[in-house]
């Protein structure tokens, strides 16, 4: 490798560089998240919604503030409760991590939904979701995440 770079023209040489620098710069920004068990509740045909369960954590205090999947038209992390025996739910936009603490989103609880579906999710299938991040200082980085589709939460 090193070899080869000194026999490049320095033009290219640089590009090399400058391309290595900035993948380099990118694995450390999506490294302050860690997702963990991520899995998606498979869909019967013409289900509408389903939701993405994981956990999180993150090596530093950021904001969980977004989802996407190129299998919905909207994706929303939602919070689910209980009211009175009826189970309520609403967008969370903002879901705050702490430095080292895991945040487990999981049925029943903090969730992923995914509305609109283009497909439907059949058992086995990974479930692609992009993960947007706030950091204190503003910046944005975004975690991918492939969630194996199943009918119940894996087994640890
Ligand atoms: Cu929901």
């Amino acid at each position: 490798m090193t070899a080869m770079s000194f026999s490049l023209p320095n033009r290219l040489l640089f590009r090399c560089l400058a391309a290595l620098l900035t993948v380099g710069a990118a694995s450390g920004v999506h490294a302050q998240v860690t997702v963990d068990g991520a899995w998606a509740r498979t869909t019967v045909p013409n289900q509408s919604a389903t939701g993405a369960f994981m956990r999180l954590t993150a090596q530093k205090d950021v904001v969980l503030t977004g989802a996407s999947s190129p299998v919905a038209d909207i994706v929303e992390v939602h919070e689910m409760w209980m009211d009175r025996g009826i189970m309520r739910m609403r967008p969370a936009d903002r879901v705050p991590l702490k430095a080292g603490q895991t945040i487990e989103l999981k049925s029943g609880g903090l969730h992923v939904m995914m509305m609109d579906l283009k497909k439907q999710i059949k058992a086995g299938e990974r479930v692609p979701l992009t993960l947007s991040f706030t950091a204190a200082d503003g910046s944005v980085s975004t975690v991918e995440v492939n969630a194996t589709a199943a009918f119940a939460p894996p087994t640890r």
